[in-house]
């Protein structure tokens, strides 16, 4: 009943009432992926290959990336300031004491009491990944790819590579084009579907690659059932119940008890065990982007002119950076200033015409920020908020032909930072 090819979008079961029962496969809510399984469940027309891409300690990493005296030291990003979060990850130095995603910072620290706790950027994670899957588009079709979270992805490269030996060198290409773009580095795991694919990344931490053969299946059917992708702790539970323990328990099962205890959920899982998983990398529909947000909470709070400039600087830098990026340019600008004593400050402008112009940015910041009473020593200013909105697609149609100034290699410094670093270049800053 169900060798391949047999089963497509509906199957049978027994049921208890009449002899066969048609189900109908539906979506597949409770687990990461359900949008993504086809309907092709149980047919295996040809192998394909998949890589699954997950950066190591990913938060942390990036930030003893760009910080020097972080690197090689127990960190976790989340707490700052004052130790009050939690830990959205570590580095692999602070894991070996104990440290856990989830814990608050002031658990960590009684693990590791040498822990640094630094604050998160999450939209320069965001960026990160955005410039790794661009450059990915130079080197598969755009419907290859699929962004899965903040820090993984996966690609099908069926039809760049014919075996597993060239998956495998397509798999080391991936990792040195993430190592040369952005000094980051992945762990892969290279599969015939996507659910091995993303178990397989997991075995080689931290930068590391796995391939998954057909013939290997044991690895996968020998791990704890909760390994499994869109198994938490609760399935498991009921799983042990029905004495299944393992993955391979799961795959081993019969159709009838799965479907008893988790409904359709429970084939489908079934099925993902057993490596029948047929789902093909899945589009998000292209959103049209509505604004861009960037705050920055200071560990120190600052209050001289010189300091706050810079700061506004480095927000503005980002935020059009990011504009250029999604090739966006915008006509609506919000400053937010924060204060020590928790008051704040916030102005809105319209800007004379759509830009992405980083010193057109600050210096509309600027202005909006003379508005704002000025900080002192009493009240310094803790957290900066930009926010651009009313954003257009940038038809490269500019009127800077009309403007004062020359144009700004903009995308050329793009690049530098991408390869070198936020701090390699600046403009019109010294120091
Ligand atoms: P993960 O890939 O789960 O973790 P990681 O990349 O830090 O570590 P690993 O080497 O084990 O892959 O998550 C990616 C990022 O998502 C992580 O760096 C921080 C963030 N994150 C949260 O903010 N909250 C969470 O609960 C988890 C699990 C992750
Ligand atoms: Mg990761």
């Amino acid at each position: 009943m169900e060798g391949p090819g047999k089963i497509s979008s509906s199957f049978f079961h027994r049921s208890g009432r009449g002899p066969h029962k048609r189900v109908r496969l539906m979506p597949m809510y409770s687990f990461p992926h359900h949008k993504d399984v086809g309907n092709r469940l149980g047919g295996f027309p040809e192998r394909r290959y998949f890589i699954h891409l997950d950066f190591d300690a990913f938060f942390a990493q990036v930030e003893q990336r760009d910080n020097p005296k972080l690197r090689g030291k127990p960190i976790c990003v989340g707490g700052a300031p004052g130790y009050k979060g939690i830990v959205m990850t570590s580095s692999y130095e602070a894991r070996k004491f104990g440290v856990k995603t989830g814990m608050s910072v002031y658990e960590a620290l009684q693990y590791c009491p040498d822990l640094i706790s630094v604050p998160c950027y999450g939209q320069k994670y965001e960026c990160i990944m955005q410039n790794v899957l661009s450059e990915f588009r130079k080197h598969l079709p755009e419907d290859c790819i699929e962004q899965y979270s903040v820090d993984e992805c996966f690609l099908e490269v069926t039809d760049v590579v014919n075996d597993y030996f060239q998956a495998a060198k397509f798999a080391w290409k991936i990792k040195q084009i993430v190592k040369e773009l952005e000094h980051l580095t992945v762990t892969l795991g290279v599969s015939f579907n996507k659910t091995y694919a993303k178990m397989a990344s997991k075995f080689n931490k931290p930068d590391g690659l796995t391939i998954l053969r057909e013939e290997n299946r044991a690895d996968i059917y020998a791990l704890p059932a909760v390994k499994m992708w869109g198994i938490g702790k609760r399935i498991e539970r009921r799983l042990n119940h029905m004495g299944l323990y393992t993955i391979g328990d799961v795959a081993n099962s019969t159709i009838n008890t799965m479907h008893k205890e988790f409904g359709i959920n429970g084939v489908i899982l079934r099925k993902l065990a057993r490596g029948e998983d047929t789902s093909s990398i899945s589009q998000k529909v292209d959103y049209q982007q509505k604004n861009i947000n960037h705050n920055h909470t200071l560990h120190d709070a600052i209050f001289t002119n010189p300091e706050i400039e810079n700061e506004i600087r480095r927000m503005i830098e980002y935020v059009s950076r990011k504009l250029r990026f999604k090739g966006l340019v915008t006509r609506y600008f919000i400053l937010t200033i924060r204060y020590d004593d928790l008051g704040y400050m916030s102005e809105k402008i319209r800007l004379m015409s759509y830009t992405n112009d980083e010193r057109e940015l600050f210096n509309t910041a600027m202005h909006l920020y003379k508005k704002f009473p000025e900080p002192d020593i009493h009240r310094k200013a803790r957290m900066f908020g930009i926010s651009v909105f009313d954003l257009r697609r940038d038809y490269g149609v500019t009127l800077d032909l009309f403007r004062k100034w020359l144009r700004f290699p903009f995308k050329e410094m793009d690049i530098l930072k991408e390869r070198y670093g936020e701090k390699i270049i600046r403009i019109g800053v010294t120091g």
